[in-house]
């Protein structure tokens, strides 16, 4: 029995092969927690019919997910092993010790590492999706997401984003109905009718088939370049939160015995029992010939080294510097702070193609509220572009952008109005090199103006907050008279 598309059939039995190597690694976890070895477990338990997505991607296709994704990484070619490695935090593991388990790291899969606050993916993810569209290619970028993080306001500007400019994205909401323990029932914008139902498809992902139909649908709607869907995607998170959360608690029994009873790995197996593809027998043995290999594999994770202390700060700065500078015209000494960057700018844009802007009113004829860009929309309109009035949305932009190769130097109109853009520059930007060990980095300029220069401008156009960001390792600040 298999499931297709016009392109793609894939065997439904190595599907539940697959998900089989997901849920023992979950299991082997979970047991190890209870005997006292290792630091955390962050279940996947229920989600494992996701994986039918990574049939459709390539290897340059991007992964922006979240914690509860070991299915997408591993359908993505991280290996069982390196979720183990993971999971013991060893000094191997793709994180070198420094993320939680399923936060991976590869870039060559292009896995873009999870950072834990939630919804923080989206905006890099469409910045990824961005440089795809500048690139021309056909790539995509899927963005896995929590029902309950939806109500994120990152995930509202991301979606923004992505619809405004076409991009080749696809939102995955993994809806199990809880946000830890609260119900998401009556907070959901789809069932709320925040969004327009053109956007959004919904998908039992208790049946990996449907998984992979309307995947497959998002994904070559995306490559064709008509945009971004979102997936919402209904199933079960089969157990607790994590170890340090008890479901019993607050989820009524009767609610979690019919859960189990659609488990989607039972429901695939009873399928292929019942359709004379597998035998109830082969099924066990599968079972436990997995189980045992999956057992090894953590038996040798639980021998490797532990990070070494020494190595905390590595990775904290790259140590590639290019050298090359701009401008190559010495600028007089008597011209303007406003046309030296002018001129700046102008040469950058020529000598980097992979150079983007981004800024709120940046485009000819206004030219930025200071002027510091008048001209540069005009001679690089594909370049230079007015952002909505979002400053998460810029700052997280640039960093998928950057991620991903692109040059973003963006403006950020008054220093003053940058707070909505924290949670992208401390907690996303400022420890991605960090995180990933060096695997990835988002080299980027952001510049604004700062200081007092209206008289009238009260608290807000006047502020010299630098001192903010000298307390943010890994970002590097430049205060210029
Ligand atoms: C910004 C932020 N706030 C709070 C948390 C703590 N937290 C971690 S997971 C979680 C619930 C997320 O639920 P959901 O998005 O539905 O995903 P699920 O865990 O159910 O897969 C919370 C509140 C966090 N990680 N980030």
């Amino acid at each position: 029995m298999r499931i297709s598309d016009q392109s793609l059939t894939i065997p439904l039995k190595e599907l539940l092969n697959l998900m089989l190597i997901v849920r023992e690694g979950d299991l082997r976890e979970g047991n190890l927690m209870r005997q006292g070895k290792g630091w955390i477990h962050i279940p996947g338990m229920g989600h494992e019919s996701l994986i039918a997505i990574t049939h459709h991607l390539h290897r340059e296709d991007y992964l922006f997910t979240y914690y509860r994704d070991r299915a997408l990484m591993l359908g993505k070619g991280f290996t069982a092993q390196q979720l183990a490695w993971d999971y013991f935090a060893c000094a191997k593991s793709s994180t070198g010790g420094r993320g939680m388990p399923v936060h991976c790291s590869a870039k060559h899969l292009n896995i873009f590492p999870p950072a834990t606050p939630t919804a923080s993916q989206c905006l890099p993810a469409v910045g990824a999706a961005w440089g795809i569209k500048h690139s021309e290619k056909t790539d995509v970028v899927i963005c896995t997401i929590g029902d309950a993080s939806v109500r994120q306001g990152e995930f509202y500007e991301a979606v923004c984003m992505a619809v405004q400019e076409r991009l080749p994205v696809i939102f995955v909401v993994e809806d199990n109905a809880y946000g830890i323990s609260t119900s998401t029932k009556h907070q959901l914008p789809f069932r709320l009718g925040i969004f327009n139902e053109e956007i959004f498809v919904r998908v039992d992902g208790r049946h990996p088939a449907e998984i992979f139909n309307h995947s497959g649908q998002a994904i070559t709607k995306a490559r064709q370049g008509n945009g971004p869907t979102i997936l919402w995607v209904e199933l079960d998170r089969l157990v607790s939160h994590t170890n340090s959360d008890d479901h019993r608690i607050y989820r009524p029994k009767e609610e979690i015995d019919a859960m189990l009873q659609r488990d989607p790995l039972s429901v695939l197996a009873r399928h292929l029992i019942n359709a004379g593809e597998l035998t109830a027998t082969e099924w066990q043995a599968l079972q436990f010939k997995t189980a045992m290999t999956i057992d090894e594999i953590y038996q040798q994770a639980e021998r490797e080294n532990s990070p070494n202390p020494d190595q905390i700060l590595v990775h904290l700065y790259g140590s590639k510097v290019d050298h090359q500078c701009v401008p190559f015209q010495p600028v007089e000494r008597t011209t303007t702070m406003v046309a030296a960057i002018n001129q700046t700018l102008r040469e950058a844009l020529q000598l980097y193609p992979q150079m983007i802007m981004f800024g709120q009113d940046i485009e000819d004829p206004k030219g930025g509220v200071f002027g510091f860009t008048k001209g540069l929309s005009s001679q690089f309109s594909q370049r230079v572009t007015n952002s909505p009035l979002a400053e998460a949305t810029i700052v997280g932009v640039a960093a998928g952008l950057a991620a991903t190769g692109y040059k973003p130097v963006f403006e950020l109109q008054f220093i003053d109005f940058i707070t909505p853009a924290f949670n992208q520059l401390v907690q996303q930007i400022a420890t991605l090199r960090w995180r990933s060990q060096g695997d990835w980095s988002c080299p980027m300029v952001l510049y604004a103006p700062y200081g007092a220069y209206l008289p009238g401008g009260s608290t807000w156009h006047s502020q010299s907050n630098e001192g903010w960001w000298t307390h943010i390792p890994a970002e590097v600040l430049n205060v210029r008279n």
